[in-house]
């Protein structure tokens, strides 16, 4: 049980040479970016550092509302004052991190990923795309800085790992350390079934109807080898913001032939598109296309432009697939 992840030595300069830092995590989090920033965080303070946690937000997810009160969502040129450096986890590229990276740019900045697309930026980076959850590099900090996560620090990582492999679900050969990891959290007090719990349950109906809304849109293209669909503002209007995209990829790519799925989410500015891919199809590369970005199999954009218009070009880009 001793394999573990190398930590650069000059990520942990980095954590040791400041007193004050500000840690950042994507729009829209998710669990693993949560997961990222609670624990890391509460690591930092044990080294006795002075933590801000800051996130843009929205915190849409079921899962993540709970947390929303703990992050900052903005920091002016005040706020930035007395902080001395800043890690940025989950996230590789300075747009996802939306206005915050205004007042913290010149500080000197960590970046703690797994993402493989996004025009990188930082002073130091331990960014590792085979990885399958930024919590594992978290985890990896803590042993390197030979501290044992408390019970609730394992909850958080195991929070971000069962999130970002889909509760082991999405794990491939060679990705067994994810295993080793869930077993040390576990054993550190980690509860699978509390995270499971948190995932997966506390939906409202509306939630549910709005899924059914969605099913009954999907498109077929190229012989149900593509699926899409969409959400319009007047369904969020009907069925309230809380998404449940997970439930909604699973049913999606539970379709027999299915390779690649794409849903899209009408904003008031625009449209956020999200992939999914059950095949090789590289939908990180189909992201970056729309100027977004993402993993082989789990990727996203955003692009300004009205439903009625982004559509007809999503569908060509997607039978345009190999
Ligand atoms: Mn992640």
């Amino acid at each position: 049980m001793n394999e573990s992840l190398p930590v650069p030595r000059q990520l942990l300069d980095f954590v040791d040479g400041y007193h004050s830092f500000l840690v950042v995590g994507h729009k829209e989090p998710d669990g693993d970016c949560l997961g990222s920033q609670l624990a890391l965080g509460s690591l930092l303070e044990r080294c006795g550092k002075k933590v801000l946690l800051a996130n843009p937000g929205p915190f849409d997810r079921q899962e993540t509302a709970a947390w929303e009160q703990r992050f900052i969502s903005s920091l002016d040129e005040n706020g930035a004052a007395g902080l001395e450096a800043v890690i940025v986890v989950d996230c590789s590229s300075a747009d996802r991190i939306g206005e915050i990276a205004g007042p913290i740019s010149g500080l000197p900045l960590a970046v703690i990923d797994h993402h493989t697309s996004g025009e990188r930026f930082g002073d130091i980076h331990y960014i590792l795309p085979e990885i399958p959850a930024t919590t594992m590099l978290i985890h990896a900090l803590f042993r390197a800085l030979e501290l044992e996560p408390t019970p609730e620090e394992a909850q958080l990582l195991f929070f971000g790992l069962a999130t970002d492999t889909g509760f082991f679900r999405f794990l491939s050969p060679g990705q067994h350390l994810a295993y080793t990891v869930a077993a040390e959290l576990t054993r550190a007090g980690a509860s699978p079934r509390e995270a499971d719990r948190l995932i997966s349950t506390g939906r409202s109906l509306e939630s549910r109807l709005l899924l059914a809304r969605l099913l009954q849109r999907v498109e077929q293209l190229r012989d149900g080898e593509f699926l899409l669909t969409f959400q319009t503002l007047a369904d969020e209007r009907e069925f309230g913001k809380r998404r449940d995209s997970d439930a909604l990829y699973r049913l999606l790519l539970a379709v027999e032939g299915v390779r690649v799925i794409a849903v899209v989410k009408e904003k008031e500015n625009g449209c956020a598109v999200s992939f999914r891919a059950l095949d090789d199809t590289d939908v990180g590369q189909l992201a970056t296309r729309f100027g977004g970005g993402g993993h082989r199999k789990a990727a996203g954009a955003f692009q300004g432009e009205k439903l009625h218009l982004f559509l007809p070009r999503l569908r060509s880009a997607l039978l345009e697939l190999g």
